[in-house]
């Protein structure tokens, strides 16, 4: 045995921690409970006579307050902004100011900090006025920042298992390399 395969077997160690600790993470984050949305007002999928002057959304937790980490997006169905100003934040309850007059379907999008310091986010939409009247648009609304962060726990049951298998990949490869110098 050469000391050169002896000097491998340390880093194949990190790299199988490093492989247990990714999928770990990966895994284990999104089944932690956080503070849920309870009710919101107008309430999810309800209808309404016209667009509210704000929506407010009730959380079964104190959420964390710092400027700038609690967003709420208001769109209409051809995806206009409907939100004015920043929300406003009051134990477990969050406002948000709208504005305009839009009618049909109005999607609510938020994300807060939940009082174990992890961001959730999620959406429901409601409907205001007469649906027919419906402005039309561009078939895609703008995505807020939140939606990055509030992607879905298949997706990253999805990283978690590419990672797996490319550093699975990599073990095999760097054990054939070891192997075959050990062969020499
Ligand atoms: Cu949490």
């Amino acid at each position: 045995m050469s000391t050169r395969t002896r000097s491998r077997r340390p880093r194949l160690l990190a790299v199988l921690g490093l492989v247990l600790g990714l999928a770990g993470t990966a895994v284990a984050a999104p089944a932690v409970a956080h503070d849920d949305l309870l009710a919101s007002d107008p309430a999810a999928d309800s209808e309404v006579a016209q667009l509210p002057d704000a929506v407010t959304l009730t959380y079964s937790g104190v959420l964390i307050d710092e400027p700038g980490v609690n967003a709420i997006s208001v769109t209409d169905a051809a995806g206009t902004e409907l939100a004015e100003g920043t929300p406003t934040l009051d134990g477990t309850t969050v406002s948000q100011a709208l504005t305009g007059d839009s009618q049909g379907p109005i999607t609510v999008r938020w994300r807060v900090v939940s009082s174990d310091g992890h961001p959730v986010s999620g959406e429901f939409s409601f409907t205001a006025g007469d649906p027919a009247a419906a402005p039309t648009g561009p078939a895609e609304p703008s995505e807020p920042d939140a939606a990055a962060e509030g992607l879905p726990a298949v997706f990253w049951i999805v990283v978690a298992i590419v990672v797996v298998a490319g550093v699975a990949a990599l073990v095999v490869a760097l054990v054939a390399a070891s192997r075959r110098r050990t062969e020499d």
